[in-house]
């Protein structure tokens, strides 16, 4: 993981030199080098070297697909959304920025993401680098990433259902951890069996991350507290320990792991085996 998270923080460097205008690159340099986990860009390049793919062909999309990551975060921290003051263990863009370059310097990121794509690729055919571009483009949108946020955003100081709640994590979470996957299994020329297997796969670690992110927020809080009952429980957020209870929620995280790895049973164990331990990594996680 530490080797891919390398190779990913090096293109990023490189794809976004300090220039002119120095405020805006400043900007999207600062969220997006600030460190993360890269999670989304690691399962690219493993998804792409699972079904035979140049590791290296895939590294434009892993940082698109982290460019995409980065603005949504931006987004998501603004005084309009959740107005956050720390991302990432260090101020939030529009702290440091102001809210109107980190706005700017989002959307520069996310057009950024796309010509990557489009400019880079030249070694794989047109067609599959189309593919890629429908995939984040449906990912991101109204069916995707934006609606999450939107019925997130609605769904505030509400009861809201487990399906409800599903269908924010799906949006939010999974489609993106799943178009990282699928987009490198294109890109490394998987045929349609492989990328479905994949996308199935996806949608199960995206789920699984949602549900880990929820206990841990119960279980760090009250480590911190030194309370029993964590933050997530008491405060008005829709989490799924809040909905089912902290041991069920444990058991769900299971059932996902376990989801996911069925779904990599149909490819050969040697090369399955390091999204097989992405999964443990995300499950198992301490943050
Ligand atoms: C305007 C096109 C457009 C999109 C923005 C604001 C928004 C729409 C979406 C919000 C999406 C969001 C904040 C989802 C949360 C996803 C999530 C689980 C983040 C944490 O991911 P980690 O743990 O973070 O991988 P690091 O920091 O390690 O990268």
């Amino acid at each position: 993981m530490s080797s891919k998270a390398n190779k990913v923080n090096k293109a990023l460097d490189e794809a976004i030199p300090l220039q002119e205008p120095i405020k805006l690159h400043e900007s999207m340099r600062y969220s997006l080098l600030a460190g993360g986990k890269r999670v989304r860009p690691i399962l690219c390049l493993a998804a792409c070297a699972l079904v035979g793919g140049d590791e290296a062909n895939a590294i434009p999309i892993a940082c698109a697909i982290e460019m995409i990551h980065t603005m949504s975060l931006t987004h998501d921290d603004l005084p309009c959304m959740d107005n956050d003051d720390l991302r990432r263990g260090q101020p939030t863009n529009h702290k440091v920025f102001g809210e109107k370059t980190t706005i700017l310097a989002s959307g520069a990121l996310l057009t950024l993401a796309f010509e990557l794509v489009a400019s880079k690729l030249t070694d794989v055919s047109p067609d599959r680098v189309l593919r890629v571009i429908v995939e984040l483009g449906s990912t991101i949108g109204s069916k995707g990433l934006v609606a999450g946020q939107i019925a997130d955003l609605s769904s505030e100081g509400k009861e809201i259902s487990l399906d409800e709640l599903e269908y924010i994590h799906v949006h939010k979470t999974s489609k993106l951890l799943e178009a990282a996957i699928v987009c490198g299994a294109i890109i490394g020329g998987g045929d349609e069996i492989e990328v479905e297997k994949l996308r199935k796969y996806g949608r199960c670690i995206g789920l699984l991350f949602q549900v880990v992110d929820d206990i841990l927020d119960v279980t760090k809080s009250s480590d911190e507290l030194g309370k029993t009952a964590g933050k997530d429980l008491v405060s008005d957020k829709a989490t799924y320990p809040r909905l089912m209870g902290l041991e069920k929620a444990k058991d769900m995280a299971t059932e996902f792991l376990d989801k996911a790895m069925e779904e990599l049973s149909h490819f050969d164990a040697a090369r399955a085996a390091p999204l097989l331990h992405l999964a443990e990594y995300i499950a198992y996680r301490q943050n």
